[in-house]
This record gives C-alpha cells, structure tokens and sequence, in this order.
C-alpha cells in the first residue's frame, strides 16, 4: 500500500468506528447518559437572595442563573470553590457546578452592596 491508500484505509476504518460508536450511542447508551442539569434561577437585591435555602441532588450538575435587581452582587459557594465575578443588574449570570458531598453548604455574597451586605446568603441543603 502507498501512503496515500494507507491513509484512506485507516480514514475509512476511523470513520466505520466512529459511527458504530454513535449508533450504540443512539440506542441504550441514552439511557445511562449523565445527569442532566439542573437549571435553578435566582435574583438577589439588597440585602437577600430571592431563596434562602436550596435542596441538591448529590452528583446532579446545576447552573444557577441570578440576576440582581439593582446593584452589583456577589455569588460564591466557599465549600465547593464556585463563586460568579459579579452579577450585575438586569444581567443573567450563571455558575454552574456538581455537588459532590452531601450536606449544607452555605452560598453568600462576596462583593460589598451596602450595611446589610453579610446577611446576603442562603444555604444548599444536599441530599443523597
Ligand atoms: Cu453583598
């Protein structure tokens, strides 16, 4: 075989893997695919999140989408190492994560937003 043929051997029989693969995707391979993600959403306003407690599924990925409904805010989850930039008004941010321990994890705000800034916080119950 020339080099050439040789590539398009191997081509061909990348491409025959390659869609036996999908094919089994297609089937039951569906069926144990991962977690799907779970979307909550969230605003926060001086000085509290619109929910002060969340209930998580272990090892089921979520995104949080918060908005502020008036200045910038802060969003972080200390005990698993997530926490938004900033969420800025009338913007949606989102973090997203997969707990990964069961438990409560408390979720705060770490960008200064007035007197009241350190009672701006909830808490993610996590259950197995
Ligand atoms: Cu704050």
């Amino acid at each position: 075989m020339n080099p050439a043929s040789r590539r398009r051997a191997f081509l061909g029989a990348t491409l025959a893997l390659g869609l036996t693969g999908s094919l089994a995707l297609g089937g039951v391979s569906l069926v144990a695919a991962a977690p799907k993600e779970r979307v909550i959403k969230l605003t926060v306003k001086r000085f509290e999140y619109s929910k002060k407690e969340i209930e998580l599924k272990l090892g089921q990925p979520v995104v949080i989408e918060i908005t502020s409904q008036d200045v910038p805010h802060g969003f972080s989850v200390p005990d698993f190492k997530v926490r938004a930039d900033v969420v800025l008004p009338g913007k949606m941010t989102r973090v997203r994560f997969t707990p990964d321990r069961t438990g409560t994890f408390i979720y705060l705000c770490d960008i200064f937003c007035g007197t009241d800034h350190e009672k701006v916080e909830g808490r993610f119950i996590v259950r197995a």
